[in-house]
């Protein structure tokens, strides 16, 4: 279990046990749960490895907005420690306080609802403008997907964080180009785009979101850049990683696992990770 945050990563280390690990606990979960969401939860695991794992800190905000991926937070929460086993095995079931989608107020790492998407940047931006206006040394991270961009309180948030030179803000979408109903260009065009995202004020850089060292470091370097700019991690992912009857089909945002299903899923999981 890693325990520690901040951590320097070299540019070498290997994050496939934890990257296998995780993908393992969260294909458990909906199994048991008879639940959809899956492809869209594995497409961010490396992208949450690599900033809410190893950079966040334990007073930080970590905002997941795409929050129908909730099971990825919780895997990750409890991998640091901050989710316990038996509270992490009530996933989904009655009474539970880790349902669906984020619920607020009851885990310490997760203090607003999300899922309703489109509102995680503009509530990410007004913590780290009060970060800003309190001079706290803190960070506000928050987790998009490609079709939040679409959202039109997405591009409010970002230009107030623009605005109001939120370089304490890191922001990241996950743009694995698919949502529930088709192709994210198709629907709305590249909204996740990073020339659009550049023009509107943004430092924004592009990476392999299945690559965490890249993702993590490059989180290191807009940390060294205190120059009033929002910082904004493209990442290129794949939705469904890692399982290959998954990987870039759409109806694996919604169909649970039967058993065949989740034999394979693990195997697949196994070879390409541990
Ligand atoms: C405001 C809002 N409208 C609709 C939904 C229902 N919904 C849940 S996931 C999803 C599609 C998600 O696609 P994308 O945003 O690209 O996320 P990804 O699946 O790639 O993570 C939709 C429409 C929602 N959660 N919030």
């Amino acid at each position: 279990m890693i325990t520690t945050t901040q951590q320097i990563i070299a540019p070498s280390t290997d994050f496939k046990q934890l990257q296998g690990r995780l993908r393992l606990k969260i294909l458990e979960m909906y199994f048991k749960a008879n639940a959809g969401h899956i492809g869209c939860s594995l497409s961010c695991v490396d992208l949450m490895i690599g900033s809410l794992i190893t950079h966040r800190k334990e007073s930080e905000v970590f905002l997941l907005s795409k929050g129908h991926a909730a099971a990825t937070l919780y895997a990750c929460l409890h991998e640091l420690g901050e989710i316990s086993d038996e509270l992490l095995n009530t996933f989904y079931k009655n009474g539970t306080t880790l349902p669906a989608h984020p619920a607020p107020n009851k885990i310490k790492g997760i203090p607003f609802a999300t899922g309703s998407l489109g509102h995680g940047l503009p509530i990410a931006v007004g913590i780290a403008h009060a970060n800003k206006i309190l001079k706290n040394n803190e960070y506000t991270y928050v987790l998009m997907s490609d079709g939040e961009t679409n959202e039109g309180t997405t591009w409010e948030g970002g230009h107030y964080a623009v605005a109001k030179q939120l370089d304490n803000l890191i922001v990241m979408i996950d743009k694995n180009g698919l949502q529930g109903f088709g192709n994210t260009a198709e629907i709305l065009g590249i909204s996740a785009d990073k020339n659009k995202w550049d023009a509107i004020g943004f430092e924004v850089v592009e990476v392999d979101g299945h690559n965490v060292s890249q993702i993590h470091n490059q989180i290191d370097l807009f940390k060294t850049r205190k120059n009033g700019i929002p910082k904004l991690l493209i990442a290129n992912t794949i939705k469904g990683k890692g399982v290959s009857y998954m990987e870039n089909k759409m109806e694996w945002h919604y169909v649970p696992m039967k058993p065949d299903h989740y034999e394979i899923a693990q195997k697949d999981v196994k070879n390409n990770y541990l």
